[in-house]
């Protein structure tokens, strides 16, 4: 079975500390276990990157390796066309997640280069918002091998 890939962008490996009021005191670390429990099973590739390059490798890398992706690109999402045209490469789901609602906030965060790519945007939901991104992740997955 391919595993899932979880990854995540700039600065969330400050998570618990970063900006309470918007991002919650959950950490990366209680995330990781998060999206372990609800894959229950399913083996999952969990990343973390403060690099635009890195987290490109990490794609090409579930290019070839992984069933689908939940991605939080965090403030690539806004910049990256690098990021956009690597996700484009991966036929699988990808499912785009952040940890707060990027439409009730800064006209900076409004628009994604990701969704232009993305299956599914969950946002708003907090850290604990993961699980939900590792089960419709699962269901897109499931989806297209009943195809
Ligand atoms: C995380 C970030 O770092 C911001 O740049 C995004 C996203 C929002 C989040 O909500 O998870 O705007």
């Amino acid at each position: 079975m391919k595993p899932l890939y979880v990854l995540n962008g700039p600065n969330l490996n400050r998570l618990g500390k970063r900006e309470p009021h918007i991002y919650g005191t959950t950490t990366l670390t209680e995330v990781e276990a998060i999206c372990r429990q609800q894959a229950g099973d399913r083996p999952l590739v969990f990343r973390q990157t403060n690099s635009e390059e890195t987290l490109i490798d990490l794609v090409h890398e579930a290019i070839d390796e992984a069933a689908g992706i939940l991605i939080n690109p965090a403030a690539f999402t806004f910049t990256s066309l690098a990021l956009l045209d690597a996700l484009k490469m991966f036929e699988g789901p990808v499912v785009e997640f952040h940890i707060s609602n990027i439409h009730k906030r800064e006209p900076i965060y409004h628009r994604s280069y990701v969704s232009m790519r993305a299956d599914a945007v969950l946002a708003g939901l907090g850290s604990q918002g993961y699980a939900m991104g590792i089960t419709a992740l699962i269901d897109l997955i499931e989806k297209r091998q009943q195809v």
